[in-house]
């Protein structure tokens, strides 16, 4: 299989996060990693068109050469395809919560963070936009207050004791906005400690470069 991605961005960083967590599992996916540079444009280049007719960045190419180009569903294949060791867990109701976690902080959190980051110093030169800026940092308030809440027990990463697919969503955004100097934790300690713990990690270590 390929991994299409480029290093900065959040959707093809959680994927690449997810898959250097599960080498530490000593899973080997055998996934080789090719560069999709969009800021040379690509991602719009008809190679990648074919690969991913909407032009984004992750796109799994599968062993007889079709694509999967939604991030969640690359990682959810990856869990059903290789079960040993999975980070979503195999109980009903851990794996609820953990899509549950997860999809709050990908609906609620990546989109406006990365929103943020444009407004306040866009690595593709977009204009800064104060008021998009002071909207994004509003929205981003109650999740990440639930997250928070989340570690407020004193548990090491958002799930509990074992990593998560959650972990690895909001990293990838966090990721994004240390490369623009942005910050929008704000006085929230726990997620501090959180991120720090995170980026510990062997599989951080190896795939972020902010
Ligand atoms: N829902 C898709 C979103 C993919 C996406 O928007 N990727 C961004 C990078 S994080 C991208 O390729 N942006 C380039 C563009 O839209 O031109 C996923 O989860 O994989």
């Amino acid at each position: 299989m390929k991994l299409y991605m480029v290093p900065l961005a959040p959707n093809p960083t959680k994927v690449m996060l997810y898959i250097a967590e599960r080498a530490e599992l000593a899973v080997e996916m055998a996934i080789e990693q090719i560069v999709v540079n969009t800021v040379k444009g690509r991602h719009r280049e008809p190679e990648h068109l074919a690969r991913n007719p909407f032009g984004t960045v992750p796109a799994l190419e599968l062993d007889d050469g079709s694509h999967l180009v939604e991030s969640l569903a690359i990682i959810e294949y990856l869990e059903d395809r290789f079960p040993e060791g999975t980070l979503l867990g195999t109980d009903p109701l851990e794996r609820a919560r953990a899509r549950d976690v997860e999809r709050i902080i990908d609906l609620r959190v990546a989109g406006p963070m990365g929103a943020y980051g444009h407004a306040k110093n866009s690595p593709l030169g977009r204009p800064p936009d104060p008021e998009k800026a002071a909207a994004m940092k509003a929205q981003v308030q109650t999740p990440l207050d639930y997250l928070e809440g989340l570690l407020r027990d004193g548990r090491p990463l958002l799930l509990g004791e074992r990593v998560n697919l959650a972990d690895l969503t909001l990293q990838a955004s966090l990721q994004f906005l240390r490369y623009v100097e942005a910050d929008l934790f704000g006085d929230r300690p726990f997620l501090r400690a959180w991120d720090e713990r995170y980026r510990e990690r062997p599989a951080a270590k190896a795939v972020l470069r902010w």
